[in-house]
């Protein structure tokens, strides 16, 4: 019997790989935070009666012995484990403000897993399969283009350092312990279930409200940062194939396409067959309909302090060594499902 433990199961990647999961009959177990609140559940509702939910934290040690130690006593038989970290603080511009806090969960989890797994006996720990959410904004201010797995980092956000010591940790208990262990280095990835304070899902919402006359505009940061989109669905499906692998290596996800933020905005109200046009410099930059009504505005409350500017990825290595392939092909697809 496979199992899988995933950390964020709640979350975006984490309710797309468990429906991938279950659909390959595999035992799902996730760690959700309890809280004064029942756990957000929105997006594992529908499956939630064929998952095992257990509550817990990833920043607590103890919390994640005991849950593995659970799911290791209850399974005895067990065939493989894989473990996937996907729970983070995985805004960026929030690391800025709270970059312990960030730290803490980001970069702490998967020494607290491997630990546990270098301790257990050989013969279990043949069976269990690490997978850290690793991030294109390792890269940074990018030092190659595209960016591949031998491209060097340079992190400029608290939430690329903290993930950064992640990746290292990764590859060091992969290199000293023998354990299998990878990094997914994912590039933007987006989904309908894609948290509403991305930039894309922000458009979206920002569009569907005005569509709907609950508001005249969206108020963006930085339109001339670029980055490669994919869909989340493709993303969780190349999470998995890393670990149906012989040997533990790490893998770039991406589309090998980048757009800025304006030309998402232009082809997302293309899409609902809004023209918008470009008017200003800077933060007097302003988006017009086809009625000269102003739908975009810049607020420079979003910048962030440190801006990664170009992201593309080269996923060459994923295509050929995994045979990874993309549903969602073109960012219009992309589009047309995030407005579902
Ligand atoms: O920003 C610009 C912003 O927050 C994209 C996370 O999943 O992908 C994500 O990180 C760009 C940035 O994603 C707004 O300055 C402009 O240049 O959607 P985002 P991100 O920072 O690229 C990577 C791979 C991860 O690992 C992360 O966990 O859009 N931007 N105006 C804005 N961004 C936001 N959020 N809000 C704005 O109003």
């Amino acid at each position: 019997m496979n199992i899988a433990l995933i950390t964020g199961i709640t979350g975006q990647d984490g309710s797309y790989l468990s429906e991938f999961l279950l659909n390959r009959s595999y035992i799902v177990y996730g760690i959700v935070r309890r809280t004064s609140e029942l756990y957000c559940s929105k997006n594992i509702k529908h499956i939630e009666d064929k998952l095992n939910l257990i509550y817990g934290d990833i920043t607590d040690c103890n919390s994640i012995v005991n849950i593995l130690s659970e799911i290791l006593q209850n399974n005895k038989d067990f065939k493989v484990l894989e473990i996937y970290n996907l729970a983070a603080q995985s805004h960026v511009a929030i690391s800025f403000d709270m970059p312990a806090f960030t730290t803490q969960i980001d970069a702490m989890a998967p020494v607290y897993i491997l630990e546990y797994i270098k301790k257990l006996p050989l013969d279990i720990k043949n069976k269990i399969k690490f997978y850290q959410a690793g991030t294109s904004e390792l890269y940074g201010k990018v030092l190659e283009i595209p960016q591949k797995e031998t491209t060097p980092f340079n992190p400029v956000s608290p939430y690329a350092a903290a993930k950064h010591y992640a990746y290292t940790i990764v590859k060091i208990y992969r290199d000293a312990y023998n354990l299998f262990c990878v990094n997914g280095i994912l590039f933007n990835h987006e989904s309908p279930r894609r948290g509403k304070n991305f930039v894309t899902m922000k458009i979206i919402n920002g569009i569907k409200d005005i569509i709907d006359n609950k508001s005249d505009c969206i108020k963006l940061g930085n339109l001339d940062s670029k980055r490669d989109w994919g869909h989340a669905k493709d993303y969780v499906y190349g999470m998995w194939l890393m670990l149906q692998e012989e040997k533990p290596e790490d893998y770039v996800l991406a589309t090998g396409t980048t757009y800025t933020i304006r030309e998402f905005i232009e082809k997302a109200f293309s899409y609902k067959n809004i023209n918008i046009r470009w008017e200003g410099k800077g933060e007097k930059e302003v988006g017009l309909d086809d009625n000269d009504v102003i739908r975009i505005k810049v607020d420079k409350k979003y910048y962030r302090p440190n801006e990664v500017d170009l992201l593309i990825g080269d996923p060459t290595k994923a295509i050929t060594k995994l045979k990874w392939h993309l549903e969602y092909k073109t960012i219009e697809e992309l589009i047309e499902d995030m407005f579902t």
